[in-house]
């Protein structure tokens, strides 16, 4: 059995700026893994704790000298010398020295660079799909391109977070990577003929000051059509509301733009007129994570037409995941390690909702770091969607960029999810 023989862990910098969490493993047989946590913008109430320091001498609070010395004075000794067959008996033993239901005490980002790291070590340099899934689940997932960004994202007065285009009628991952980026070409031309703003946001989509409601959705039609391709068939349009930002606990209020509220029902009968009329395949996060009734309702409108994601409603726990699957909550998760803390309870999750026919995403952060655990864990897990933001910015591109070369790998055995996005089968181990 292999033995942990070095943990390191370092402070270092997301996409953001913001300090997050790198740790280095390595075993006695000389394998090695390094893993970077990654960082939420909106966060859902429900997800595990990320630990700062909140000294306001350095990086305004955010540092994560903390966490960094946790690892080294609390895991590694725990690990160092022991022997670990599996991502999840590591994951054991680091949920055994948190001992908290939120991790407040290690810190989610602490444990899942952590748990990261240790599973592509054990991957003993073979590639990290090989590792996490059996090949007869592997599938090459739709990506899911962020090219228009809002919410607390971008500095514009767009209310809503993102506007996602999803080539699913590409033949390949390649051939969808080339219509999302000429997408986004189109669609910065276009915004420069109008003589709107092309800077960009978080993710790397545009973030320009737009009028109408529905502009968001004209301007994305448009590109699709400007970039010859043809909307509904070829690239969908997916949307993350997040709404769980505009919620005051009772309505919905749009800040940035109208300065308007809406009730429940006044945001499930928009929901509704905006699928009626735009090739929108996908809704994320419509509703904020405590409007459960809500929730039930918004599904049964429109949960048999179109994919309704649970983000922050979901937190990828998969206990929250089964409680939503009996109540009739959603019909698909949004998958980020680090609301959980581990790699296994994250496969937990992705398991969970497989097994409950839920669509799974597997989804990147607004910080970001050039890791790139996420492609494998899409490519592995058979999800069938990734968003991982606009195909621009190093962060980015570097989840896009793996899964080329997963494609590549797998050769004439790679197959693109395109429209059966939403069906998989088999399940991960863990
Ligand atoms: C989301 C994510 C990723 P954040 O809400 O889905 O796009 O954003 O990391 O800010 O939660
Ligand atoms: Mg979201």
């Amino acid at each position: 059995m292999p033995a942990i023989v070095e943990l390191a862990a370092r402070e270092i910098l997301d996409s953001r700026g913001v300090p997050t969490i790198e740790v280095d493993i390595r075993l006695d047989s000389g394998a090695r893994g390094r893993a970077a946590a990654p960082s939420g913008g909106s966060r859902g109430k429900r997800e595990a704790t990320e630990l700062r320091d909140n000294d306001q001498n350095r990086y305004g609070g955010a540092g994560v000298r903390q966490a960094v010395a946790l690892v080294r004075e609390i895991v590694a000794p725990a690990l160092l010398g022991s022997d670990f067959e599996t991502t999840a008996a590591v994951d054991r033993r680091l949920l055994e020295l948190d001992g908290t239901a939120r991790r407040t005490y290690l810190g989610a980002n602490a444990m899942l660079a952590v748990s990261m790291a240790a599973t592509r070590a054990l991957a003993a340099g073979g590639m990290l799909h090989e590792y996490l899934a059996p090949p007869d689940q592997w599938r090459i997932p739709v990506p899911m391109f962020n090219v228009l960004n809002g919410g607390v994202h971008a500095g514009n007065n767009v209310d809503f977070q993102e506007f996602m285009i999803a080539p699913v009628g590409a033949p390949s991952f390649s051939e969808a990577l080339r219509m999302g980026v000429e997408t986004y070409y189109a669609l910065r031309a276009l915004l420069r003929r109008t003589g709107r703003a092309t800077s960009v946001g978080d993710e790397g989509g545009f973030a320009p000051d737009l009028d109408a409601h529905t502009e968001p959705l004209d301007l994305l039609l448009r590109a699709i059509e400007h970039a010859g391709f043809s909307a509904g068939k070829d690239i969908v349009i997916a949307v993350d509301a997040a709404a769980g930002e505009l919620s005051d606990g009772s309505t919905y209020i749009f800040r940035k733009s109208m300065r308007r509220r809406r009730t429940t029902d006044r945001m499930i009968e928009f929901y509704a007129s905006w699928v009626r009329q735009f090739p929108i395949w996908s809704i994320e996060d419509g509703l904020a994570e405590d409007d459960t009734e809500g929730w039930r309702a918004l599904t049964a409108a429109l949960g048999k037409s179109v994919q309704l994601v649970g983000d922050d409603l979901f937190v990828t726990n998969a206990s929250l995941l089964r409680n939503g699957i009996a109540g009739g909550v959603a019909n698909a998760i949004l998958i980020k390690l680090n609301q959980i803390g581990t790699v296994s309870e994250t496969l937990e999750a992705i398991s969970v909702a497989v097994r409950g026919q839920y669509g799974v995403i597997i989804s990147h952060r607004a910080g970001e770091t050039t890791d790139d655990f996420i492609a494998d864990l899409a490519v592995a897990s058979g999800a069938g969607q990734i968003k991982a933001g606009a195909p621009v910015r190093g962060e980015r591109v570097a989840k896009y960029n793996q899964l080329l070369r997963l494609e590549e790998a797998l050769g004439a055995d790679a197959v693109y999810a395109g429209r059966q996005f939403r069906e998989r089968g088999g399940f991960l181990c863990s």
